[in-house]
């Protein structure tokens, strides 16, 4: 039997090594979107990624001014550059399409990768880069067709080996024709059992080893969100909020240095539970490495869940998760601070509960302006979606938008269970960090020039804001957007519910 598990281990072990999830910063949510220019050309980029690492990423190219063009896709690793890359791989034109073109990539090993994509046509010649973070994040059960397929092949095999030794001794120096005597025969015997008891102690080392492997796997390898922990404390009337990741995986493995993405070293995200209807933007200041603090807005009390994104030095960029108590009244000190400033980008907003269409609760700190969310015809799982909001003022007009925080406009999208969280910009899911640190890294200066362009200098006069985005799976969801109009954070709070696609 122990072969059998043996055999169980061992292919468990290839699968499970083989296995590993893409994941991005973002929760539940792998696919990558982007919304940018390759030289002359406007592009929009989706990559779905592979099941394993190693393992096939499909990426889809959609170029939208005429071709014919040439596009090609090549996944450049974070530590390697274009240098240490493959030849890049053509993309095909989509049949039955005319600007559409698909490939599928090869991510050999895991870490922040961006997939250059270069699109060539009768305009000219440009390239973007598209950053993924490639990361272990599920562990693969043997189905029981292949536990019992695999099980009684290993049972085949001890039974050969126990045999053949068992020949060996007893018939193997036979004459052809003549029978073994009865002490070969029983020779014969004591060699099975010594084959038997040999193999007992191979399989029980097998057993051993791949319980160690599978340790490693799940407590190293295998991505989790880090966890965080978050304190209230309150010291003269200021309210303030801790968060400390003190996930002992981050101090083993995850821990390299930060960068700012939108100039702010972490944008944390609070959401009530169970409505969603309070929700804060806040961006807390790092006093080292793992402890960040930040001014509380008077939000209301409650059980909140805690999204913080995080960019890392590599390109890779993380979502770190948490919850934390809001109480009604004071919390006690209990950690020493002096008065925390406000971050003046910082934002909250209250609104109905998700699910009751009621009217917003008297608590919404009220705005001057309002967001509309151009209504989709229809939303189903999967499906590629361009998001749109409009900023208006009491008189329904427009609002003239500025940049908040480099960009003319943030979206957050939650699923009712939490089970999917992004954060998303108009050049889609990538951090903007993550974006200019490849671009940096692999574009000529004036693709990085234009990139910087595009990100900060959008026609903000249309106080239009649009988004690439396909939600992951059907259910309830609540969006939010932000923007900035006359010097005020704007924020709207909406719903849609994501049919399953048929
Ligand atoms: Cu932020």
């Amino acid at each position: 039997m122990n072969k059998v598990r043996d055999r169980v281990a061992l292919w468990s072990t290839i699968l499970l090594l083989g296995l590993a999830w893409p994941a991005l910063a973002h929760v539940g949510s792998p696919n990558v979107f982007f919304e940018g220019e390759a030289g002359p050309h406007p592009i929009r980029v989706v990559i779905r990624p592979p099941p394993v690492v190693p393992g096939l990423a499909q990426i889809s190219v959609r170029v939208k001014n005429t071709g014919p063009h040439q596009v090609q896709v090549l996944p450049v690793k974070w530590d390697a550059g274009r240098k240490g890359a493959p030849p890049p791989d053509s993309a095909t034109l989509v049949r039955g399409e005319t600007n559409l073109y698909s490939a599928e990539l090869w991510f050999m090993t895991t870490g922040a990768y961006g997939v250059l994509v270069r699109v060539e046509s009768s305009a000219g010649k440009g390239e973007a880069i598209v950053p993924i973070t490639a990361l272990a994040t599920r562990r693969l059960v043997m189905t029981p067709l292949m536990t019992g397929v695999l099980s009684g092949l290993g049972l085949l095999l001890v039974a050969l080996l126990a045999s053949i030794a068992r020949a060996a001794l007893s018939e193997s120096l036979l004459e052809p024709g003549s029978l073994p005597t009865r002490r070969r025969l029983r020779g014969g015997r004591l060699a099975a059992l010594a084959a038997m008891i040999f193999i007992t102690g191979a399989l029980y080392g097998g057993y051993r080893w791949w319980g160690a492997v599978d340790r490693h796997f799940v407590s190293n390898r295998l991505y989790r969100s880090p966890q965080t922990t978050l304190t209230l404390s309150e010291r003269d009337g200021h309210r303030a909020l801790r968060l400390a990741i003190d996930d002992p995986r981050w101090e083993r493995h995850q821990r390299s240095p930060l960068i700012p993405d939108h100039g702010k070293l972490m944008h944390l995200f609070l959401v009530r539970q169970p409505g969603l209807d309070v929700f804060a933007h806040l961006h807390p200041s790092g006093r080292d490495d793992r402890l960040f603090d930040t001014a509380l807005p008077p939000l209301p009390e409650g059980e909140y869940l805690t999204f913080a994104d995080i960019t890392h030095e590599t390109g890779a960029s993380q979502t770190l998760t948490g919850r934390v108590r809001i109480g009604p009244g004071a919390s006690p000190a209990s950690w020493h601070h002096s008065e925390i400033s406000p971050d003046p980008t910082d934002a909250w907003h209250a609104s109905h509960p998700v699910g009751t269409g009621a009217a917003p609760s008297p608590s919404v700190p009220s705005q001057p302006y309002q967001v509309r969310w151009e209504a989709l015809s229809s939303v189903v799982a999967g499906v590629d979606l361009s998001l749109s909001f409009q900023v208006v003022d009491a008189n329904g007009q427009p609002a003239p938008l500025e940049l908040y925080m480099g960009m003319p406009g943030h979206a957050v999208i939650l699923h009712e269970d939490s089970s999917v969280f992004t954060h998303l910009h108009p050049q889609g899911t990538a951090s903007m960090a993550s974006l200019m640190t490849f671009a940096k890294r692999e574009l000529d200066i004036n693709a990085v020039r234009r990139l910087d362009d595009l990100i900060c200098g959008v026609d903000t006069q249309e106080s239009r804001v649009h988004f690439p985005y396909a939600f992951p799976k059907p259910g309830r969801y609540r969006v939010w957007f932000q923007a900035k109009a006359r010097g005020q954070i704007v924020t709207g709070a909406f719903e849609v519910t994501v049919a399953a696609p048929s």
